[in-house]
């Protein structure tokens, strides 16, 4: 088999396998390594020690895997509407998530729709029995493209479409986590897929390392370099037709296949996101403040929360989405077909309060499998007093007064904190 039509095998097999981009890029040190090294240097990682361990590894494939030719990167949709709750998603999921709107009147505001494009999908993924999602929208029923387009995909301009985000909470919810986080752990699912990759590669000869952010590689890097999307000034990873809403996972091979050509930044003079976020961790476009961020601070983070910050946390209770909210690359987001993201009841049927009566085992319980149950209770009933003292009432007063008695010091002061918070305002 030529490396071309290896390269074919392994898109098809990618792309039955669920992922909806595949692109190589050449394991070279990462062009951007420089400014991963300067990151550091800062200490804009925080207390994730873990990233400045070995940095020449994490910048250099050849040195996590010696003879590594290639690096395949995967993307996988995520997607699951703009609210967790499917009843609400008539008037959230069309085009921009987080829509409290009606789309009539989100139109009316947006102007018209970004013009028609018969751009074609990205060509790294052939055609096949299953199309991806984008011919499927697109196609007539007889499984060839259509010829007519109902309704445009993002336009091939460099400027990002145009549309207004409406960037309030969605309807309903009591509380925020970030989407990924809506239901299972991505990691089990991905690892699972990229072991069926990793056969059919070694039964073609090749010594692979396959990672879903669980290895030292900068994933964003070499996705730009294989050209699957850019890296926003967010610093997310955009895709033409999938926006943000997806995970990146890699594949480090001693195989040399053909590489894929890096495409254009599609941010233009956009800078919606770096507006949208609550604690300025953006600090200039493509560069991140760690320490700023809500992800980091309600995920990563296990000690108390700085003061500075707990009042822009609002609701958000593990994780935020606010930059990928505000971005205009997800106007045209689909669904996954990846049941195991689909928001999970049991956990949404809760309010901020009833979290607060988790106990370790019942916190494990309803987080089984679910990113959430890394963090484990104490950071997590920390990060509901928080959004408690942002958006509760006095009826939360005696919930929260009991886990200002609670055996752990981190839930105690930031339940003190929460109290104090509701008093003032009430
Ligand atoms: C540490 C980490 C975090 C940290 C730090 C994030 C950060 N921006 O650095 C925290 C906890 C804050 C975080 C938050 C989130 N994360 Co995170 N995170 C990671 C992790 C493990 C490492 C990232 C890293 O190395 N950061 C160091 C900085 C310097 O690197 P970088 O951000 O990747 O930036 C490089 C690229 O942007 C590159 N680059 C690429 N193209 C271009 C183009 C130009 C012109 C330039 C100048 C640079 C450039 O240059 C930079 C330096 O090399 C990756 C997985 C991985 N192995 O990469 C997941 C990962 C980046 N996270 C992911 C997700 C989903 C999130 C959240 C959305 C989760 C949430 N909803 O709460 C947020 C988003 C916040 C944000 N705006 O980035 C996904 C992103 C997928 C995507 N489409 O981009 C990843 C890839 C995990 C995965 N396997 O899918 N994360
Ligand atoms: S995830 Fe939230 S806090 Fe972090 S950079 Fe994006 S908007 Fe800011
Ligand atoms: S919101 Fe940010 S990442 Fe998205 S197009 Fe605008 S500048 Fe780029």
């Amino acid at each position: 088999m030529t490396p071309a039509m290896l390269k074919a095998a392994l898109i098809a097999q990618a792309r039955a396998l669920g992922f909806s981009d595949c692109r190589i890029a050449p394991a070279q040190p990462a062009a951007h390594r420089a400014l991963f090294e300067q990151w550091l240097a800062e200490g804009k990682h925080g207390d994730m020690a873990w990233l400045a361990r070995t940095p020449e590894r994490r910048t250099d494939p050849t040195l996590v895997l010696p003879g590594a030719k290639s690096v395949i990167l995967l993307a996988l949709n995520y997607y699951q509407g703009g609210t967790p709750y499917p009843q609400d998603q008539s008037s959230s999921d069309s085009s921009s998530p987080e829509r409290s709107e009606s789309s009539e009147a989100q139109r009316a505001k947006d102007g018209p729709p970004p013009p028609s494009s018969t751009e074609p999908p990205p060509s790294s993924i052939a055609p096949s029995p299953s199309p991806p999602y984008w011919e499927r929208r697109y196609s007539t029923g007889s499984g060839s493209p259509a010829t007519s387009i109902p309704s445009a995909p993002p336009p091939a301009s460099d400027q990002p479409p145009s549309t207004t985000v409406n960037n309030s909470k969605p309807p309903s919810t009591p509380f925020r986590i970030a989407r990924y986080a809506w239901n299972n752990d991505y990691h089990d699912l991905i690892e699972s897929k990229l072991r069926t990759l990793t056969d059919f590669l070694t039964a073609h000869g090749g010594t692979q390392r396959p990672y879903v952010d669980t290895g030292p590689v900068l994933e964003r890097d070499f996705a730009s370099l294989a050209g699957l999307g850019w890296g926003g000034k967010s610093t997310m990873q955009i895709h033409r037709h999938l926006g943000t809403w997806f995970f990146l996972a890699d594949i480090l091979t001693t195989l040399d296949l053909p590489p894929d050509a890096p495409g254009p930044d599609r941010c233009g003079t956009c800078t919606r996101c770096i507006t949208a976020c609550p604690t300025q961790a953006i600090t200039a476009p493509r560069s991140l403040d760690a320490r700023r961020c809500i992800s980091y601070l309600t995920i990563e983070s296990k000690g108390p929360i700085p003061i500075e910050f707990r009042r822009a946390i609002g609701d958000r209770i593990y994780g935020c989405d606010s930059c990928l909210d505000a971005c205009p690359w997800n106007r045209h987001a689909q669904t996954s077909h990846e049941a195991t993201f689909q928001a999970r009841t049991t956990i949404f049927q809760h309010t901020l309060r009833d979290f607060l009566s988790l106990t370790d085992d019942t916190f494990r319980a309803l987080f089984a499998k679910s990113p959430i149950k890394r963090i484990k209770r104490p950071a997590f009933l920390r990060n509901i007093c928080v959004a408690l003292g942002n958006v509760g009432t006095p009826a939360d007063l005696p919930a929260l007064e009991a886990a200002a008695q609670d055996e752990h010091p981190l839930i105690t002061e930031h339940a003190q904190w929460a109290i104090a918070e509701i008093r003032s305002r009430h």
